[in-house]
């Protein structure tokens, strides 16, 4: 475990792929069949920023079930980012993904949310399997200005324009804390000057 990296939260119910997902961005490859998540895993991958600039940041999977609720709610008050994950193949998971949006309501005040359906290969493979429409998931994400994108870890599809919108995302949540982090100075010092005034007049 890095705890340096900036951390980023994988959430979503039990079977929608996380732990795949995590482990092929690790590896490269597609290893079906995780054994279920029980607790909270991460591991930490390098990117390079536009400015050429080597940062790491802290992907962290979370187990989808809900005695598990409180332990991933820990996670995301201190995530610069979140990755909400639904099964793109089953319906009722995608009715649930408004729990893990309210769970950011307790995030740091600057991070980066994201809407993944997964399994798109199921789809590519027959059109029936799809359970929810492009069209409804974007316009949830709309409502909450989020962006969204459907993946596949067994082809691969779409996960390195995946795996660049995070750190295009987690790069402008670290541009603005730090904007942030100096305006906190500069308003530190001014105060400190209001203060040194005021002794000085009395
Ligand atoms: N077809 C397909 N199956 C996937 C994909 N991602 C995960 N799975 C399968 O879905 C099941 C649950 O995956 P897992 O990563 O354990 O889900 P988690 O509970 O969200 O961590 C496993 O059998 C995976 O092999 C994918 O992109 N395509
Ligand atoms: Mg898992």
């Amino acid at each position: 475990m890095d705890n340096k990296a900036p951390k980023v939260v994988l959430l979503g119910a039990t079977s929608v792929g996380k732990t795949t997902l995590i482990k092929k961005l690790q590896t490269g490859i597609f290893i079906p069949d995780q054994t279920p998540t029980t607790s909270v895993e991460s591991f930490s991958k390098e990117y390079t920023n536009k400015n050429g600039e080597i940062r790491k940041l802290s992907l962290w999977d979370t187990a989808g079930q809900e005695r598990y609720d409180t332990l991933s709610g820990f996670y995301v008050r201190e995530a610069f980012g979140v990755i909400i994950c639904f099964d793109l193949t089953f319906r009722k998971g995608f009715e649930q993904i408004e729990k893990y949006f309210q769970k950011l309501e307790d995030a740091d005040e600057h991070h980066f949310c994201i809407l993944v359906g997964t399994k798109y290969d199921q789809i590519e493979e027959n059109p029936n399997l799809r359970k929810v429409t492009q069209q409804e998931a974007q316009k949830i994400a709309s409502q909450k200005k989020v962006p969204y994108i459907e993946i596949s870890s067994k082809t691969d599809y779409n996960i390195p324009k995946f795996w660049n919108k995070i750190c295009k995302l987690l790069e402008k949540v670290l541009q603005k804390k730090m904007e942030s982090s100096l305006l906190n100075i500069h308003n530190i010092t001014l105060n400190n000057n209001e203060v040194e005034k005021k002794r000085k007049c009395c």
